[in-house]
């Protein structure tokens, strides 16, 4: 087969760049490992930044989410048990974020696929990237126990951070930036009325999180040991856990039930440096990953696909400056939010060596948040998303 661009990876960055691609023109072909229901069932994030919405809106993908999704204007932190803030961004910076799970946007996704008749092989085993600083690269993968070989112009790694197309850049050609975090997000998803608010929660026991999907599937997580399993945490031991490390005002409307789905996330922060590696591009989880306590790793998916579909775009009207530039500005941006994931972990989790004097140190970082009109405004405008450039 024959295509101008090979994307590999049918997620969320993927799936949205063969979208864009198509309505420009851009001829591709995108190859999954993992079946379509795979893909539609795994259960990830659920914040969106604003530029995120407008460049769903933009590309035609907006329809159920400005109907379904539900827009957030505060950002809540609780601590020690009795405090709570809330910053209004619509006050602070006049922007805001949106609720609307990131299994609806890869439902639209697909959705819009089949729509348009997108060449999308599900179950492409040994994904293998050859000649990629050549202008002729080609991608070899097995379908239904056939090998197969796709000729190309260039190729697009969309397949998260467990893919193969970051190994295309030889070791001494890529820098690696890696900070693992010694805990875990245990999470789980019940069908009970979520609070008002998007609450995040600072506690001596450790953080939690109340989040949600629609008015009747909400979404809570607590730190919990990374080697712990989710067997070791019955639907009582979650509840009483996320209520003990609430305010009581929170605490008290909690709606608790059993829970339909339970999973246990490491917390990571990585960036792979350069993101292109001749006529291989990385855009997403595949060259980077942060804890999900700042609601980052989709949104910047998102942006660079947003850079990357219009370097491909400009490419073929004869302008190569957004090609070439590619890999510097979408890193000026994860950078910004690799740091802001990284500092709201910080401030928001137990480490495991954490003296009374730490804990006091990250009270009175919230304190000064809570008081500081300054300090509000910088969370809300990393918080809400960074411009694009
Ligand atoms: P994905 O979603 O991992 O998709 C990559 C796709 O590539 C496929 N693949 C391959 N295909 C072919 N050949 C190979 N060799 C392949 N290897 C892999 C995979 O099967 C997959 O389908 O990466 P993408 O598209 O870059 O999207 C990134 C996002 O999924 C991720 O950043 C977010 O889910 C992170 N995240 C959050 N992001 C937010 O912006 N806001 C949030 O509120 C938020 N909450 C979260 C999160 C991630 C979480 N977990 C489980 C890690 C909450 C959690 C708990
Ligand atoms: C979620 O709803 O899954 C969620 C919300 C906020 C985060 C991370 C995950 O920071």
């Amino acid at each position: 087969m024959q295509t101008k661009v090979a994307i590999i990876g049918a997620g969320p960055a993927g799936a949205l760049l063969s979208h864009i691609l198509d309505r420009a023109g851009v001829d591709n072909i995108v190859l999954e490992r993992q079946s379509r229901s795979y893909v539609l069932e795994r259960i990830r994030a659920g914040v969106l930044e604003w530029g995120t919405v407008e460049t769903l809106r933009e590309h035609g993908l907006a329809d159920r989410l400005d109907v379904e999704g539900h827009v957030h204007d505060t950002i809540n932190i609780a601590w020690r048990g009795t405090e709570t803030l809330s910053v209004d961004t619509s006050e602070k910076i006049d922007r805001r974020m949106m609720a609307y799970g990131q299994t609806r946007i890869q439902e639209d996704l697909y959705a819009a696929a089949d729509a348009r008749g997108a060449s999308i092989v599900f179950e492409a085993s040994d994904v293998a990237l050859h000649n990629v600083t050549t202008d002729s690269p080609y991608v070899t993968y097995r379908v239904n126990g056939t090998d197969e070989r796709i000729d190309c112009e260039f190729i697009a790694g969309c397949d998260g951070f467990h893919g193969v197309s970051r190994q295309a850049i030889p070791e001494s050609s890529r820098k690696e930036f890696e900070k693992v975090y010694p805990f875990g997000w245990l999470g789980i998803l019940s069908e009970t009325p979520p609070l008002p608010i998007l609450l995040y929660v600072n506690h001596e026991r450790g953080f939690g999180l109340c989040s949600m999907r629609n008015p009747m599937l909400s979404r809570y997580y607590v730190q919990a040991p990374i080697t712990d399993s989710v067997d070791d945490w019955s639907d009582d031991r979650f509840w009483s856990e996320l209520v003990g490390r609430l305010p009581s005002e929170h605490a008290d409307q909690l709606v608790t039930g059993p829970s339909i789905e339970k999973s246990l996330a490491p917390l990571r922060s990585y960036v792979c440096e350069p993101m292109r590696h001749g006529n291989m591009f990385l855009a997403g989880d595949a060259a980077h990953i942060v804890p999900p306590t700042g609601a980052k790793g989709l949104n910047l998916a998102v942006s660079d696909v947003r850079y990357l579909s219009r370097a491909f775009i400009q490419h073929y009207q004869g302008d190569d400056s957004f090609l070439d530039s590619y890999s510097d500005m979408a890193l000026r941006r994860v950078w910004g939010a690799v740091r802001f994931s990284w500092w709201l972990t910080t401030l928001l989790h137990r480490f495991p060596d954490q003296t009374a004097f730490d804990q006091r140190a990250q009270e009175q970082e919230l304190s000064y948040l809570a008081a500081s009109a300054a300090a509000q405004t910088a969370l809300s405008e990393q918080y809400v998303g960074l411009p694009f450039e």
